[in-house]
């Protein structure tokens, strides 16, 4: 289904689960796509359900409900149905469609935005947390699974952004910081994109983004798969995610830890 009634969900993939030419063009000049439908309903009461049980198990019990979000980072190698999620093919599909290269698994996260948490996501890019090398593209996926309006704490990009490279790591709790690495991106055009639940944004790992507040009495859970280059290195720097591992700077990314995204570890 590429169109909807008011019956029916619209999608943006078509019957073989790709998006058209359009939307790849679309990320490439702005960095960031919504594609719509991602997920069938069916699947969205699952993964929520899943999302909502592992939140209950894991959250810490000194969390914050006015946090910028509550984080629980690689949840697919504990949550078999989250997995799922993470390593769905059809999302995958798309992400390789829009980078153009092999892609691997570089981690999940789960981002909730508890209600009334009033506290927005600042403007940041996301590649230079990571110690990552000789990576040609890396983007995610942010899977809506309540519907994400405006006030429960949708995701706002600066298009073009996706170019700019060489930053430092800005700080997600600070409004200015972006703006301060670079003055001239106060003034480029901001674009906000509210999601019905299953829809989903890709966005470039350099992209400039934020997310507004949750103003609203439900919690606004988000999915995030991020996809790397599948023949990234390890840069030597720490990262939550790396520091367990023992690797050596100039190490492949690749194995069980970091797979193709559906499921395998080959390639
Ligand atoms: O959902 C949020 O609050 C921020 C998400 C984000 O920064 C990301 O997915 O890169």
């Amino acid at each position: 289904m590429t169109g909807s009634t008011s019956q029916e969900r619209w999608t943006d993939l078509d019957a073989a689960g790709a998006v058209n030419q359009r939307v790849v063009d679309d990320y490439r000049r702005d960095g960031f796509v919504r594609v719509r439908g991602i997920l069938e309903p069916a699947e969205v009461t699952r993964f929520k359900a899943a999302a909502e049980a592992y939140l209950a198990a894991h959250r810490s019990e000194n969390f914050s409900r006015d946090a910028v979000f509550t984080q629980l980072v690689n949840v697919w190698p504990r949550d078999p149905t989250i997995a799922e999620l993470t390593l769905h093919p059809r999302i995958a599909r798309v992400a390789e469609q829009l980078a153009g290269i092999p892609l691997r698994i570089w981690h999940d996260h789960m981002l909730v935005k508890e209600p009334h948490n009033n506290v927005a996501t600042e403007f940041h890019q996301d590649r230079p947390y990571w110690p990552h090398a000789s990576d040609r593209h890396s983007l995610s996926a942010w899977v809506a699974l309540v519907d994400v309006p405006f006030e429960r704490g949708c995701m706002t990009f600066l298009p073009g952004t996706q170019n700019l490279t060489g930053f430092r790591p800005q700080n997600l709790h600070d409004e200015e910081d972006l703006f301060t690495v670079d003055p001239s991106l106060r003034w480029r055009p901001r674009v906000t994109v509210p999601l019905r639940a299953g829809d989903c944004t890709f966005h470039s790992s350099y992209t400039g983004h934020m997310a507004l507040p949750n103003r609203t009495d439900q919690a606004r859970f988000a999915h995030v798969t991020i996809y790397m280059d599948a023949d990234t290195v390890y840069a030597g720097t720490p990262h939550v995610v790396t520091d367990p591992l023992g690797l050596a700077a100039g190490d492949r990314l690749d194995g069980e830890t970091f797979p193709r995204p559906w499921g395998t570890t080959g390639g």
